[in-house]
């Protein structure tokens, strides 16, 4: 079993480059190929996004049952759980208020002393800022409904991956309280892990090709126009993204575990990149997994718990992000909001961030409740959709890169070595 990636990010980089390049000679204006190109690229994209999908519910559910299991009975799996949570709230509000230092420092800037979202000059019609927050208290309440699924073959054929994993840690721990009792299911669900391990590493191989399809797709869809009206705030959340992803969360990792961020970042490599390219933070669940276990060395303990609560609830990028939109729309309607009005919006991102599930352009739904919330036009969400989809596959990789140094900074603190002697863990199943 190797611990060093299953596929070099040279390729993976050279297989997004090419996608470009594709996907520009794909745009509108050149379609002199015919769809023919697009089909296909559509096919083999999907056929890879199908191919994630299909391992997250049988990953998660035995990497859960088998971590919490091997845990046993009260070995610090309540304190595990307690600083996942303590760690995800703190990023994703470090998260937010970069992206509230962000809209507000660009606001003299950039766009000439007008807001950036003036440059559209939109004027709006009524809009009485700081309604009730009803709408937040649903979404908190259906939060909490979604904990525990009726059928756990229907959340797994849902999606709902918050009531299969509470599901999955009740039942692995009954699976380690029972001892002896049950050694035989224990081992079908080591045994399980190592199978879905070893299937994942196959898939990671395909990675190149598959960021190349969702790619040069992304690219002949969007074409390059949409991004000239849009261009001070895709500019000003990228760099709010840039600004978490490549410095506060590589300085959170280097200074409370003393790992060499850079190394983190090349282990992590084809898990960003997937994420990019599918926008999804489940879907690269499988990958997330492996890479934090084979190559960073975590324990199945602690991988296990952290990473697939994170990707379902743990969403820094997409907090900033629902943050900077819902100040860029306001603006693009003429209305300041001001310092009340804009700790209400910090508290709506991070708040509904936590229930947007991990799978494409899942946060415009949260926008929209922000909005309707703060009685703005819910028109605004048109602004971004042109842009949306690349700010999605950035927001989705900043997503993905929080849950994994998480699962570094909580395995450090758990007593563990990650990256130390650079060999991964007992055996769990190779991924390649
Ligand atoms: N695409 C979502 C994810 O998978 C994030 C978002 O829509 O903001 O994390």
């Amino acid at each position: 079993m190797s611990a060093m990636a299953p596929v070099s990010p040279r390729a993976i980089l050279a297989s997004l480059a090419l996608a470009v390049v594709a996907g520009l000679a794909l745009t509108p204006e050149t379609r002199w190929l015919g769809l023919a190109p697009h089909a296909a690229l559509e096919t083999i994209g999907g056929l890879f996004l199908d191919a994630l999908f299909v391992l997250v519910v049988p990953l998660v559910f035995s990497a859960l049952v088998s971590g919490i299991a091997g845990i046993g009975t009260g070995d610090g799996l309540g304190r595990l759980g307690l600083r996942t949570v303590a760690y995800y709230l703190a990023s994703g509000t470090v998260a937010v208020f970069i992206a509230l230092g962000a809209v507000n420092l660009v606001q003299p800037g950039l766009s000439g002393g007008a807001p950036v979202g003036d440059s559209l000059g939109l004027d709006a019609e009524t809009a009485q800022v700081g309604q009730s927050l009803r709408a937040e208290g649903d979404e908190a309440w259906s939060l909490l409904d979604r904990l525990i699924p009726e059928n756990i073959f229907a959340a797994a054929s849902e999606g709902q991956l918050l009531g299969l994993i509470v599901f999955a840690l009740v039942f692995g721990l009954a699976i380690g309280r029972l001892g002896e009792g049950a050694a035989t299911l224990r081992t079908f669900w080591d045994e399980s892990f190592a199978v879905m391990m070893r299937v994942t590493g196959w898939v990671l191989r395909l990675t190149p090709i598959g960021v190349f399809a969702l790619v040069a797709m992304t690219v002949a869809e969007t074409g390059v126009e949409a991004f000239a009206s849009l261009a001070v705030f895709f500019a000003t959340v990228v760099g709010a993204l840039l600004l978490h992803g490549l410095v506060v969360l590589p300085l959170a990792l280097w200074w409370t575990t003393g790992v060499d961020p850079r190394r983190h970042l090349r282990n992590l490599a084809p898990v960003l990149l997937t994420a990019f390219s599918t926008a999804s933070s489940s879907g690269t669940l499988p990958l997330t997994l492996n890479r934090v276990e084979q190559g960073a060395g975590v324990s199945n303990r602690t991988s296990s718990v952290v990473l697939p609560l994170g990707a379902t609830v743990n969403m820094d990028g997409t907090a900033l992000y629902e943050c900077a939109a819902v100040l860029f729309i306001a603006q693009a309607y003429g209305l300041d909001l001001g310092l009340a009005e804009q700790a209400l919006v910090v508290v709506m991102a991070l708040a509904t961030s936590i229930g947007v599930a991990g799978v494409p352009a899942a946060s415009l739904v949260a926008i929209t409740l922000i909005l309707t919330s703060l009685g703005l036009p819910l028109e605004g969400v048109g602004l971004l959709l042109a842009v949306d989809r690349l700010l999605d596959m950035t927001r989705t990789a900043v997503n993905v890169f929080s849950d994994a140094t998480g699962a570094v900074i909580l395995a450090r603190w758990e007593g563990e070595r990650p990256y130390s002697d650079g060999k991964a863990p007992a055996e769990t199943g190779a991924g390649a």
